[in-house]
């Protein structure tokens, strides 16, 4: 019986139109149909939905695809999977999966931390939730994930919403006419497994850690409400505030205010037919968000059927022959290199209380910027940054080998760029959106990587667009010449002298830097690997003398370069990479951290900040 409903499945699958191909990858194609994200989505929360979730481990996608390969999902009943929730036998679904027995993970969290068999697993785990939420009429609710790594099929009661990939920026779907009175059923397969044409491609130096990696929530809002926004200084102009509110909806044209009670700001204006009212308003005593006041302003946005409330802070940022302009002045950027990664914990950051640790950290070493790499980090870092007073490079991770002739790599770049840059726009903090690192020189290469600045550049007008770029050596002279350059508004570039450079540490004063391009120049990173508590002398590689030399020799090098401007070593803490395999000093831990996965601070910390105290005190009088 359960053979004959199999075959029943397999050929209303064949003859279906949205049926997927045999070949399990062109299963993968099927796109992401996630809807826009809605701005400042946090404030909507209705249910939250963090907590503890069962899952069930699938290496062989057997809740995903029958024994023919083919995905049940895409036959026309879509019953069959572990997502279908009723498990009637009669019906053709798999008996063998119980998510009610099964160990639960703590969302958010990635799995690899969690539970020991799965430190190096890269694959399909299932996750599942039940909750009730009573709905009100009249209302639009909205399923939010922060972030899902990599791939992620998302059901609600046996039906699927849709899917979504990229590991690092949210999404969700509109689940208004899904939900039932009583319990709900949510399971999400979410998938790891790296491959050659995604973004990022199969080759990084951090960890693949998968799962729910980020909040999860039910969002509700009017029927017809405030999706987006955006109100900033306009570029180079502190006396204006411009932006602009889309509503979505039945009821598009509306009148909307804008109020900053402080700042005694208070601003109507119209939406056209499609919903969106283009917003400028001429401003006067306003005090700009800086790192050293890092003011943030109660801001309301209301239209007849519905009102947000947001903390946005104002301030400028733009280029000037070799300077960068915050606010008008000349400043240097001193910064470090953040992955999401709790070093304490072993895994990503799970919580508000890990994400203020490490950005404690990098205030206590004197910065005033953070490079969060090497892909979008959680938003709540970005709000905290906003707070605590760190200008911020944020980064899609568009890193080293990517496909750059397959037009669908470009636009699943293009679209985790879009939305980081629509999730970020109202954060002052965010002074510079990267789009890559290392990229190695071709045609395809340059033509893929422009094309994404010039999006960047169009969506954002009021920010910095950059990338970290690599250099080539002759002799003494560390060249900058990649021709991407041209398309960016700083020159930012990786140098790993007296570390993959193999040069001794003394001799790299002598390094002649020629850019090629007039424009301020911030290092986006350099470093070396050293073993907290390693104690030999400073020549002896992997101990926190040597790392200290090196930093103090880079410093030396670094402050030849007449246009520097900032810089984010590489890295503020030790961080876990299936590259790093030396038995004695590395055990699958990239050591160029300056504190160690203990949070132990190592020498160089103490090196870099005393230089961060000494341009704190010759640029902002600190
Ligand atoms: C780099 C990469 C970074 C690595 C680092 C290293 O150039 O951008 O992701 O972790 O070097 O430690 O080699």
């Amino acid at each position: 019986m359960k053979y004959a409903l199999f075959f029943a499945f397999a050929f209303i699958a064949a003859i279906h139109p949205l049926r997927a191909q045999n070949n399990p990858d062109n299963a993968r194609a099927v796109s992401d149909n996630s809807a826009a994200i809605v701005q400042n989505i946090t404030a909507r929360m209705e249910l939250n939905l963090d907590g503890r979730w069962n899952y069930l481990v699938d290496p062989y996608e057997n809740g995903f695809y029958d024994y023919r390969h083919q995905p049940y999902d895409q036959s026309a009943s879509g019953t069959g999977g572990f997502f279908d929730d009723k498990k009637q036998t009669d019906k053709g679904q798999l008996i063998e999966y119980d998510f009610d027995r099964s160990p639960t993970l703590k969302v958010p969290g990635d799995w690899n931390s969690q539970d020991d068999k799965l430190l190096y697993y890269e694959g399909t785990v299932w996750y599942r939730r039940v909750f009730q939420l009573p709905k009100h009429p009249r209302r639009r609710y909205f399923l939010y994930f922060g972030a899902v790594n990599y791939e992620a099929h998302i059901y609600l009661n046996g039906k699927k919403l849709g899917m979504h990939k990229g590991g690092f920026t949210p999404f969700q779907f509109e689940i208004t006419d899904k939900l039932r009175e009583g319990d709900n059923s949510l399971i999400v397969k979410a998938d790891n497994t790296r491959h050659k044409d995604e973004i990022p491609t199969v080759n990084t130096d951090w960890w693949n850690y998968g799962g729910i990696t980020r909040d999860v929530y039910i969002a509700s809002t009017p029927e017809t409400f405030i999706s987006d926004y955006q109100l900033q200084l306009k570029k180079a102009d502190p006396n204006t505030l411009e932006g602009y509110v889309q509503l979505s909806g039945g009821a598009l044209a509306q009148t909307v205010n804008i109020d900053i009670n402080e700042a005694n700001i208070h601003t109507t204006a119209q939406t056209d037919a499609t919903g969106r009212a283009r917003i400028t308003i001429p401003v006067k005593k306003l005090t700009r968000w800086s790192p050293e006041n890092p003011k943030l302003y109660s801001t309301t946005i209301k239209c007849t059927t519905d009102e947000v409330r947001d903390d946005i802070g104002f301030r400028t940022i733009e280029v000037k022959g070799l300077d960068i302009l915050l606010n008008g002045k000349p400043t240097f950027l001193r910064g470090i290199s953040i992955h999401d990664e709790n070093p304490l914990i072993q895994g990503r950051n799970r919580s508000e209380g890990d994400l203020r640790m490490l950005l404690t950290w990098a205030k206590e070493l004197g910065c005033n910027y953070v490079r969060l790499a090497h892909y979008p980090h959680n938003e709540t870092m970005i709000r905290l940054a906003d707070e605590m007073g760190l200008m911020v490079w944020a980064e899609v991770p568009v890193y080293w080998t990517i496909s750059w002739t397959n037009p669908d790599t470009y636009a699943n770049a293009e679209k985790q760029l879009s939305d980081l840059i629509n999730r970020d726009r109202n954060r002052a903090a965010v002074i510079i959106w990267s789009i890559g690192n290392e990229t190695p020189l071709s045609e395809p290469r340059l033509d893929f990587m422009s094309r994404l600045a010039a999006k960047a550049h169009q969506l954002d007008n009021t920010r910095l667009v950059s990338a970290a770029l690599e250099v080539h050596r002759k002799g003494n002279e560390a060249i900058v010449d990649d021709p991407l350059g041209a398309h960016l508004d700083l020159v930012s570039f990786n140098e790993y002298a007296g570390w993959y450079w193999g040069d001794k540490l003394t001799d790299l004063p002598n390094y002649h830097f020629s850019v090629k391009y007039d424009r301020p120049v911030v290092i986006t990173e350099f470093g070396g690997d050293a073993l907290a508590g390693f104690h030999a002398d400073p020549d002896t590689r992997w101990s926190e003398e040597y790392q200290e030399a090196l930093y103090n020799n880079q410093i030396k090098m670094l402050s030849g370069i007449s246009a520097l401007r900032g810089m984010t070593p590489w890295i503020l803490c030790d961080f876990r990479s299936p590259r790093r395999q030396h038995p004695v000093y590395q055990n699958f831990w990239n050591r160029k951290g300056l504190i160690s996965e203990q949070g132990v601070k190592k020498k160089a910390f103490f090196t870099l900040k005393s230089f961060y105290d000494a341009i704190a005190k010759k640029y902002d009088g600190l």
